[in-house]
């Protein structure tokens, strides 16, 4: 296809990332592109289900998602990805597999910030050690050396940073 493009989000759990997704999802389809949000919510339950949270589980995660991403870009939407995917091999090797319509856009907050936002309480039960391999707590996030773009969410508003995404869109994938 022609118009399809993956832009994937990494960053931290609490970072922004569905609520920036399914922002620019409601743009994109407002400028009348077809999109999709690949995120936990709808594959996590299904197609991994049978995956947890070791590294090794992370990275099919990962690369069972670029696979998915890669076929809906193929077909012409926009694929927009909401997983922390914290290891720097795992969205290498996605990016490679999808070729040039790769997009990787940090959704950078401070650790301290998602912690202090712990929307699900995950933070917390973490620390207690309830939760093991924690992003941020007890396991790495490694951030992105040369993403296309970073949004720090910690220091800008979620319009602030979606008109960022927005803007980095109309110039690099919605021509
Ligand atoms: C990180 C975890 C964990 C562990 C459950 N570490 O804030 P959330 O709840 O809604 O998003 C997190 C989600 C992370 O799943 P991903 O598929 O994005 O992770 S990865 O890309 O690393 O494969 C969090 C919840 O699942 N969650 N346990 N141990 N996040």
């Amino acid at each position: 296809g022609h118009h399809g493009a993956v832009i994937w989000f990494t960053g931290l759990s609490g970072a922004g990332k569905s609520t920036l997704a399914m922002r620019a999802e409601q743009r994109l389809f407002q400028r009348g592109f077809q999109t999709y949000v690949l995120d936990g919510d709808n594959v996590r339950h299904g197609l991994n289900s049978d995956l947890g949270f070791a590294p090794a589980d992370r990275a099919e995660n990962i690369r069972r998602v670029g696979e998915v991403a890669s076929l809906f870009a193929n077909a012409g939407l926009i694929v927009i990805t909401s997983f922390i995917s914290p290891y720097r091999a795992d969205r290498e090797r996605v990016r490679k597999a999808a070729g040039a319509a790769f997009h990787e856009i940090y959704i950078k907050a401070d650790l301290s910030v998602c912690e202090q936002r712990d929307p699900k309480g995950l933070y917390r039960k973490a620390r207690a050690g309830v939760i093991p391999e924690f992003t941020g707590i007890s396991a790495p996030y490694e951030p992105p050396e040369s993403p296309e773009l970073v949004v720090d969410t910690s220091r800008r508003s979620v319009e602030e940073c979606l008109e960022d995404i927005m803007n980095y869109v109309e110039a690099h994938i919605a021509l």
